[in-house]
């Protein structure tokens, strides 16, 4: 297993739309166990294939307080949205040290296959309702700080390229 580089917003990488995945093989298998080491390393809940530069149609979720409850959920898709939204407090692995919050769904339906391939429908409320939302936008190149004001988002874009230089320094 490895662990995988997580991209870092503004990078442009992030906002490439994700493929449909098709072949359910070794090479699959070996990815999703990477990306599973990858987010729990990084002590995050969610993690997309695109932050980690590949650009097909995958994400890890583990909701759990005791970190034990890998998912995998590949070409994933929202069949139900409830009606009712509400503002969440999000943070995200690509953007380090930034939270903000989100309108989502309160509960979602996800059809999704498994790593065999198999299709199921995961009926999600409250964290995990809000993670699929987070991590399925990551699979369509988009950010979670694309949804707070242009003033708020230019702020926080200055803040990462700063930070990144002085990292490098
Ligand atoms: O996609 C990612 O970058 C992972 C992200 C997922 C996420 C967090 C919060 C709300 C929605 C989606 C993270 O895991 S960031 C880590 C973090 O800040 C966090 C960890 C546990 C609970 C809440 C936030
Ligand atoms: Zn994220």
């Amino acid at each position: 297993m490895a662990l995988l580089p997580i991209l870092c917003y503004p990078d442009p990488k992030l906002h490439t739309v994700a493929k449909p995945i098709t072949a359910f093989d070794d090479r699959l298998k070996i990815l999703v166990a990477d990306m599973l080491e990858t987010m729990y390393d990084a002590k995050g809940i969610g993690l997309a294939a695109t932050q980690v530069d590949v650009h097909e149609r995958l994400i890890v979720i583990d909701v759990s307080e005791e970190r034990d409850q890998p998912m995998v959920l590949i070409n994933p898709e929202l069949v139900w949205t409830s009606p009712a939204t509400h503002l969440n407090e999000e943070g995200c692995l690509s953007v380090p040290g930034i939270y903000d919050g989100v309108e989502r769904f309160d509960a979602v339906h996800c059809k999704a296959q498994d790593l065999s391939g198999q299709a199921r429908v995961i009926e999600a409320d409250a964290l995990l309702a809000v993670c699929i939302q987070h991590e399925m936008d990551h699979l369509l190149g988009k950010v979670f700080v694309e949804y707070l004001s242009p003033l708020k988002r230019n702020r926080i874009k200055s803040k990462m390229i700063k930070a990144r230089r002085e990292d490098a320094r």
